[in-house]
């Protein structure tokens, strides 16, 4: 398969602006937009770190993975995105390998990537995300 860098880390929060004064003010990282997915019903933010960027996760409604991920976990590292220069070619490469893909096709993610999850129980149990820019 054909990666290049970490992409993201997901880390999903129960509140965008609580979280930002960590980040923000204590740690210094700023946060250089905001977005909400309405699909995937939530709001994320984005903090960049030199080549990788963190990705601030907040549930806009009870339906949301993220709002599921926090009732059972906590909040926490929700995922890891991987930066793939031909989504569609490695989802069928994976398809072939027999791993579990909860995204068989590549859709629109957060900030305009094209990006599909592969499911923890293939990867050892973290939720991967394969994103290409
Ligand atoms: N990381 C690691 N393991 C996870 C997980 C996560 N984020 N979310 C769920 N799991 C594990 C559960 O612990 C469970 O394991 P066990 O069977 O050992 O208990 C297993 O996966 C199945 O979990 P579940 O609760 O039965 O299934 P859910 O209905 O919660 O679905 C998942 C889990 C990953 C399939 C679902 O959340 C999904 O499709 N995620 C992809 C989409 C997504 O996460 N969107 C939000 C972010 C959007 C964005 O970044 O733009």
């Amino acid at each position: 398969m054909n990666t290049s860098v970490i992409d993201h880390i997901g880390i999903a929060v129960k509140s965008i602006d609580d979280s930002l004064k960590f980040w923000e003010t204590t740690l210094g990282i700023k946060c250089t937009g905001r977005e909400t997915v309405e699909d995937q019903k939530v709001t994320t933010a984005f903090l960049p770190i030199r080549d990788t960027e963190v990705e601030l996760l907040e549930p806009t409604s009870e339906e949301s993975a993220i709002a599921k991920f926090i009732e059972k976990k906590g909040e926490g590292i929700h995922h890891i995105a991987i930066r793939v220069d031909n989504l569609e070619a490695c989802l069928a490469e994976l398809k072939e390998s027999g791993v579990r893909l909860i995204d068989e096709t590549p859709r629109l993610g957060a900030g305009g990537a094209m990006i599909a999850f592969v499911h923890p129980k293939s990867t050892g149990g973290i939720l991967l995300e394969l994103s290409q820019r």
